[in-house]
């Protein structure tokens, strides 16, 4: 496996990062997770938007172009042989010494690994996800920004490690009004008499890739598609409910807290959705 690292490829061993570097010792950084499919990625340059935007907003300065991290991110791929999978670009604040100050770090480090992804197994694209909702909130952004994809995941690890307590696929995260945000690693999506539904980023969600791309699917198809502030109340009582994300791509999630959403099953406006993502991600 070809690593790259810092501005080479290197073999996976060499690519190792210091013990002072402040992604590890404080988080201090932003990633992507993007897919590749038939060779080609999905959507690069509004991933590499969204890690700039993430880095701004942390004033991070890139050591790379916007046009240089693209070309890095496809370098990769090629080197790595692969025709589908997964890649995580990460940007880190670079080697500092033990303080916070981030102005102690003079450059930052850029990795980029190309992987095999499992998906999900067929059936529970049919069946849908179990969903809890998590005592753990989404944040307000004076506390740690949602639409910033930082390398800080606590709060959605905590939510996760809930789910996985309780044997649910994902974790229903509220904002601090108690209103829908999206999941640990998803954004949610519900429909309701035909229109599909989603909050608006500023309720607590990342601006998630695949989201933005079921706006395109459901402009192009005709399904009417809003943004609206919901809460679980709005979940229980959906026709249909799906989660999206790079890893899960559109997958239906069918009860939330032992409670059965809708039909308990993949709804027939998911499952549209979810078809032409499939085509879409190989044109
Ligand atoms: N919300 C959050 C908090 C995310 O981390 C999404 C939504 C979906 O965004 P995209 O752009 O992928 O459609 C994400 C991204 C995992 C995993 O293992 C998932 C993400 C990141 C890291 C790991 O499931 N999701």
């Amino acid at each position: 496996m070809k690593i790259w690292f810092d501005g080479k490829l290197v073999d996976s061993a060499e690519a190792q990062v210091s013990v002072f570097d402040h992604g590890v010792l404080y988080g201090d950084g932003v990633f992507e997770g993007i897919r590749f499919y038939s060779g080609k990625v999905f959507r690069l340059q509004e991933h590499i938007v969204r890690l700039f935007d993430s880095m701004r907003y942390l004033m991070i300065d890139s050591p790379w172009t916007f046009e240089e991290v693209c070309a890095a991110t496809e370098e990769t791929v090629a080197a790595n042989g692969m025709e589908d999978g997964y890649i995580r670009l990460v940007v880190t604040r670079g080697t500092g010494d033990l303080g916070l100050n981030p102005r102690n770090c003079p450059k930052a480090s850029m990795f980029i690994i190309v992987q095999n992804i499992a998906l999900y197994p067929a059936e529970m694209y049919e069946k849908g996800l179990s969903m809890i909702t998590s005592s753990f909130r989404r944040p307000n952004p004076d506390i740690l920004c949602p639409q910033v994809k930082s390398l800080n995941y606590l709060n959605g690890i905590s939510a996760k490690i809930e789910a996985v307590q309780q044997g649910a696929g994902e974790a229903l995260m509220l904002n601090q009004h108690g209103n829908v945000a999206e999941c640990t690693g998803d954004n949610i999506f519900i429909v309701r008499n035909g229109v599909v539904m989603t909050p608006p980023l500023t309720e607590g969600a990342l601006g998630g890739i695949t989201r933005h791309a079921v706006f395109d699917i459901c402009t192009e198809l005709g399904i009417p598609c809003v943004e609206k502030v919901m809460n679980r109340f709005d979940v229980l009582s959906a026709d249909e409910c799906f989660l999206t994300g790079t890893a899960a791509e559109v997958i239906a999630a069918t009860s939330l807290d032992g409670r059965t959403i809708g039909t308990g099953q993949a709804g027939p406006i998911t499952n549209r959705i979810l078809a032409r993502f499939r085509t879409l991600v190989r044109e």
